[in-house]
């Protein structure tokens, strides 16, 4: 079964690895979406503090990601569905309820986030 998740993953933490490593574990293909510099900025109104050819590199180097593409738009996530022929979309329970609509392609799971750890959070930490 071919998996696809999506996701900017910067400031790698262990909370990433989690995701990634339980995604894999639903099929035998992974296949990741990373968020581009311009979607983030697009979205968030910052860039990442890693460039997207940084994070590209990062999860590209996992042993449990089989593939790797530059996620450009939100709304095309039904299009890349079909594209990397995924049979189960996987995103963090952040994002519960919210892709339902993609059922219809494919299975679409949740799965939980690791508690007590995010970019957000450690960029505070590393800042204090
Ligand atoms: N995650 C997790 N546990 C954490 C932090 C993150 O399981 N403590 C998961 C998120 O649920 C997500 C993935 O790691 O599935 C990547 O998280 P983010 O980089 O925050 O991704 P996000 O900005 O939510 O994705 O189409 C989605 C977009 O690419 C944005």
């Amino acid at each position: 079964m071919r998996v696809i998740t999506f996701g900017t993953f910067d400031v790698f933490h262990v909370g990433h690895v989690r995701i990634l490593e339980r995604a894999r574990a639903l099929g035998d293909w992974l296949v990741v979406g990373v968020s581009s510099d311009a979607l983030n900025v697009a979205k968030k109104g910052r860039p990442p503090v890693y460039s997207q050819d940084e994070r590209i590199k990062i999860i590209s180097s996992l042993k449990f990601v089989d593939e790797v593409f530059i996620e450009e738009s939100l709304e095309l996530k039904a299009d890349y569905i079909r594209q990397y022929r995924a049979q189960i979309l996987v995103m963090g329970d952040d994002w519960a309820g919210k892709f339902d609509h993609l059922g219809s392609i494919c299975k679409v799971v949740y799965l939980p986030r690791t508690p007590s750890i995010s970019t957000t959070a450690l960029i505070e930490k590393i800042r204090l």
